[in-house]
């Protein structure tokens, strides 16, 4: 365990760095440029942009640890949000394709430390399609990353050629593989070497049930897959989206709570919407922004791309 001290953050010494390290100046630049840039493939494909949840009742089960993120509020349990998913299935009854610009809390443990891919307090951009299947999603998606890489080489070619010169925008279709596959061609850790061992990002299809939480849908013919996905980035920058088409209907989500002893208990409101069959098939994903930052401009840490980063087990300002 690392003493407090050691991780105490000298805040004049971090604005001086700001100021001095151009990093920080051209990262934020590339950051807004890839805002901008899904905005308008989104938009144009007519996505409603709605706004952030960032407290609630209610938020995504994800195993991370609490410390003080939950809160009671005039006899109402409140927690910080790590994933806006379920608000989202309910969302997209409202407007049949959404996306939010969604800040997530999720306070991993300083192991995390230097993956280079993880902040406690990070930002992606979530998605979701009424009716949709992962075919649908991985499309639009396709367009708006590379939209995204070729407005950014056209734009800023001087940054790129400073920071990530080998930058290569990926071709239409990405390629999919299963875990299954990419597990019997590169053992245990699979992720991390098959993203070292190509060049163009790459969609990581049918996780095993076990390994997602209970509202990423069980494909009916193959029960022991999951009809949802990750993107994994190239040259070993690792996990850029993850999403899936959900369970909508009550006894299935029911069920694959209890797989995950994920306790109903505490999702009872949400229970009470895919009771009275309000909820829809739908699917989506999120991709982090920081992440994607992080891959566009090859830097080592996401702690970079951003001013006011939250590294785990970091002070910060
Ligand atoms: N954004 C993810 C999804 O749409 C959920 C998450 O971040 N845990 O599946």
């Amino acid at each position: 365990m690392k003493s407090v001290e050691s991780r105490k953050v000298d805040t004049v010494e971090l604005v001086k760095e700001y100021l001095e390290n151009p990093v920080y100046k051209e990262a934020t630049i590339v950051q807004a440029e890839i805002l901008r840039s899904i905005r308008k493939v989104l938009d144009e494909k007519g996505f409603v942009e709605l706004l952030p949840v960032t407290v609630s009742p209610i938020t995504d089960p994800l195993n991370h640890p609490h410390f003080g993120t939950e809160f009671e509020y005039y006899g109402q349990k409140y927690s910080v949000t790590k994933s806006m998913i379920l608000h989202k299935q309910v969302a997209v009854l409202v407007h049949k394709k959404i996306y939010i610009v969604s800040p997530n809390v999720r306070l991993e443990t300083e192991d995390k430390m230097n993956t280079g891919r993880h902040l406690f307090d990070f930002v992606q951009i979530d998605m979701e399609m009424l009716e949709a299947s992962r075919e649908e999603v991985f499309d639009v998606m396709e367009d708006a990353i590379i939209y995204t890489v070729e407005k950014i080489k056209e734009k800023y070619p001087d940054i790129i050629e400073k920071y990530h010169p080998t930058l290569k925008t990926p071709s239409k279709p990405f390629k999919r593989y299963t875990v299954k596959e990419l597990k019997e061609k590169y053992g245990d850790d699979y992720e991390k070497k098959a993203s070292l061992d190509v060049d163009e990002p790459f969609w990581m299809i049918d996780i095993p049930l076990m390994e997602r939480e209970f509202y990423d849908k069980q494909d009916p013919e193959r029960p022991e897959v999951l009809l949802d996905f990750d993107l994994i980035y190239p040259e070993g920058f690792e996990e850029a989206i993850s999403g899936g088409e959900r369970e909508h209907e009550y006894e299935q989500i029911i069920k694959r709570m209890k797989l995950k002893n994920t306790p109903p208990e505490e999702f009872e409101e949400y229970l009470k919407v895919a009771k009275a069959g309000l909820l829809k098939h739908s699917a989506g994903c999120g991709i982090g922004v920081e992440r994607f930052t992080r891959w566009i401009l090859g830097l080592d840490h996401v702690e970079n791309t951003r001013l006011f980063a939250k590294t785990p087990g970091k002070h910060s300002i």
